[in-house]
């Protein structure tokens, strides 16, 4: 951190996310953009009251049923995800057995590296380092992948991002797990489950609803998913925006 923040800041947290995007762009892990990314966050985030509502617990509980039932899944990283959320991309990857993958729309060889890095030193193998395939259509550099990771997965967690993959990803018949908070987003629209929630909320209660629903029977499974509708979960997050909470 460039400087010390006190504790007892009332914006204490949200301070150090602010640090942490500053930071990883002086260190060329995050794109210059990722700031404005934060900033939009931010608004949106105070307008949700800093909580997680209803609408992202449900969401977050099928999106945990998703990645415990897919047989390739894959956690997507970009610059931001990767100072603001370490430890918890970490915790998941490691807990669940999930790899993680590089997927930068400012793409450059030594973000990556610089990327792959953070996670490596906690003994993760990063995919996408070099990506070797990519995705029919889609034109940003989002379309480089690993031949062993987001190509196959039929699962794939996301989150920050800027809304031109989701909706090729799902049309090529991978269900997307979207974390943003902005409900008008293309990203969380397009996605087959959309949590609307900071990412630093959103991963711990997948994580936890990953281990509380772990070894679930397929009818148990279904009970969560079957109800589930993308649509109400996107109206209810704006319904709370416009409303304020
Ligand atoms: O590292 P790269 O090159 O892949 O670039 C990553 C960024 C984030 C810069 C790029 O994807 C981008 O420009 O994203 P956007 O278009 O600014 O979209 C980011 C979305 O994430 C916006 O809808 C924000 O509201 C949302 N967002 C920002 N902070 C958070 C968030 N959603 C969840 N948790 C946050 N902390």
């Amino acid at each position: 951190m460039s400087f010390d923040i006190p504790k007892n800041h009332p914006r204490y947290s949200s301070l150090v996310a602010r640090e942490k995007i500053m930071q990883g762009v002086l260190d060329g892990i995050t794109h210059m953009t990722g700031l404005v990314a934060q900033g939009r966050g931010e608004a949106f985030d105070y307008l949700l009251g800093e909580k997680s509502h209803d609408f992202s617990l449900e969401a977050c509980k099928v999106a945990a049923t998703l990645l415990l039932t897919a047989s390739h899944p894959v956690i997507s990283i970009n610059g931001n995800t990767s100072v603001l959320v370490t430890d918890e991309i970490v915790s998941l990857s490691k807990t669940h057995n999930i790899p993680v993958e590089i997927n930068l729309f400012h793409d450059a060889f030594d973000r990556r590296d610089k990327i792959a890095q953070i996670y490596e030193t906690y003994g993760i193998t990063v995919l996408a380092k070099r990506p070797d395939a990519k995705i029919n259509k889609l034109t940003s550099d989002r379309a480089k992948v690993d031949s062993k990771g987001i190509y196959i997965a039929d699962v794939v967690l996301v989150a920050l991002e800027d809304g031109d993959r989701t909706e090729i990803l799902v049309d090529s018949g991978k269900k997307v797990i979207a974390i943003d908070l902005n409900p008008l987003s293309r990203t969380p629209q397009m996605s087959t489950v959309p949590i609307i929630d900071n990412v630093q909320r959103a991963l711990p209660l997948i994580e936890k609803y990953m281990t509380e629903l772990s070894g679930c029977t397929e009818d148990a499974y279904k009970e969560f998913v079957s109800p589930f509708s993308k649509e109400q979960i996107l109206q209810r997050a704006e319904a709370a925006i416009r409303q304020g909470s």
